[in-house]
């Protein structure tokens, strides 16, 4: 069975998880409302891989005798000026969520759950990889800086993205 510590660090990930699905779709409504459907669409996928990554942790939970409680979520912002700046709050939030992905793996190092240190694992590479994404967009808007035809092209990639749930959510 998992700690109440452990348990209560789960919850407060949960929470930030489905947060984090919050502040894509609010992206996405804006970005939809700039008329930069690609963008909207790459922030629609981003907040069904959150949404998955809560269940992720919320089954886990449940699976190690745990007690899941929701929490209230934060009302998320509703504007974000330009692309580059809504991007570049999207990296803030990633690296934000790493470091509490790492707190969660320090805590479960300190309590010797090793079950849990390999359930993280999985958190860990995949905030490399979440923060990667997010910084191969800035870097691209940055490179096109107020150009509309290069804002128009990268729009068009990023409406290509696709959601591809991870197997693991079988
Ligand atoms: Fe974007 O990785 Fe979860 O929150």
């Amino acid at each position: 069975m998992i700690s109440k510590k452990m348990q209560d660090a789960i919850n407060e990930q949960i929470n930030r998880e489905l947060f984090s699905e919050y502040l894509y779709i609010s992206m996405q409504a804006w970005f939809a409302n700039q008329n930069l459907d690609g963008m909207a669409n790459w922030m629609d996928a981003q907040g069904k891989e959150e949404r998955f990554h809560a269940m992720k942790f919320f089954n886990y939970l449940i699976e190690r005798g745990g007690k899941v409680v929701l929490k209230a979520i934060d009302k998320p912002a509703t504007d974000f000026g330009t692309p580059l700046k809504a991007f570049t709050e999207a990296l803030k939030h990633e690296q934000f969520i790493s470091k509490s992905i790492n707190e969660l793996m320090d805590l479960a190092i300190k309590e010797k759950d090793h079950a849990s240190r390999s359930f993280l694992q999985w958190y860990v590479d995949e905030q490399v990889e979440e923060e990667a994404s997010v910084d191969k967009v800035i870097q691209k808007l940055k490179m096109v800086g107020d150009n509309s035809q290069g804002l128009f092209m990268i729009d068009n990639e990023l409406g290509t993205r696709v959601y591809t749930p991870p197997a693991t959510e079988a």
